[in-house]
């Protein structure tokens, strides 16, 4: 008797449900958050990639340094951005400057994160967290290997849109000709090959990692030029940030590009592109997804 009222009590807790559906691909995972709402998570494999970006793509970083990353794991990663509907059902606000049930919440810091999995793990099994860069990099490339962007080489700016950035002279004119000025309504463009949305473009993403700019080169692994193709396997990013501005900021490593980003001032809706942002600030261009550990 004891134990089926502990059933009861479980069934009715909010967040309490969670369905692995194994029968079809991409599997996905869903995270009943109540007000029929689920957080739907999808299984992203475990595999090799090459992380970073060629010298010769349009708009590279030289913190971008190419290396190669082994992913020992599988893990189910957010199909689209956390929206503000899911994040108001769980936290009890919006802090989103841009409101809409469907976009993106915005505006939330690196640390707001961290409530919002802190209470996600404590109302179920527990395994969430934010993507680490490199799980964010591989998940965001969708199988391709050493392309520019999430759907492979072709411009953005050519055929049906593809993600929401600006298009036009930034910061003078946007045309919106993708549909949206400011933050889009989740899965308004195709999704990726692993079946993730808007890992390009709409808003920034935050990762797990501290930034720092030669988090990927030898200057900061201090080894010889072959250590770049030794395999870094499941890496976690530095032990502590490096924030180039110089202001001693504890920056967190954030990335996708937002509906800001133009092909004329920035391309930081390349798949490789590295952002930061200090941990404490949120922005109207920044949000997030989440990672379930299986
Ligand atoms: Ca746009």
């Amino acid at each position: 008797m004891k134990l089926i009222r502990n059933e009861c009590v479980a069934a009715i807790f909010l967040l309490s449900i969670l369905e692995l559906t194994q029968s079809s691909e991409p599997k996905i995972a869903l995270v009943n958050l109540g007000k029929n709402l689920n957080l739907e998570l999808v299984l992203i494999p475990s595999g090799k990639f090459t992380m970073g970006s060629p010298e010769d793509e349009k708009g590279r970083s030289n913190n971008e340094t190419l290396h190669e990353v082994t992913l020992s794991k599988s893990f189910y990663l957010g199909k689209y951005e956390v929206t503000q509907e899911q994040w108001e059902a769980l936290m009890g606000n919006n802090p989103s400057s841009n409101k809409g049930a469907k976009l993106p919440v915005t505006d939330v810091t690196w640390n707001d994160c961290q409530e919002f999995i802190k209470k996600l793990n404590a109302n179920t099994k527990g395994g969430y967290r934010l993507p680490t860069e490199a799980e964010w990099e591989y998940a965001a490339r969708g199988g391709l290997e050493r392309q520019p962007y999430s759907w492979g080489s072709e411009s953005p700016f050519e055929g049906k849109p593809r993600a929401n950035i600006w298009q036009g002279p930034f910061p003078n004119r946007d045309d919106k000709t993708d549909g949206f000025g400011g933050t889009a309504p989740v899965k308004s463009y195709p999704a990726n090959g692993y079946g993730l949305y808007d890992v390009s473009g709409n808003v920034w993403e935050w990762c797990a990692d501290w930034y720092r700019p030669d988090a990927y080169s030898l200057l900061y692994r201090g080894l010889d030029s072959d250590a770049l193709k030794i395999p870094l396997l499941n890496p976690k990013g530095p032990a502590s940030p490096i924030d180039p501005h110089g202001n001693e900021a504890k920056v967190r490593v954030q990335r996708g590009g937002s509906f800001l980003c133009s092909s004329n001032y920035c391309v930081r809706y390349r798949v490789g592109l590295r952002m930061h942002g200090a941990e404490d600030t949120g922005l109207s261009h920044t949000g997030f997804r989440c990672v379930l550990d299986p």
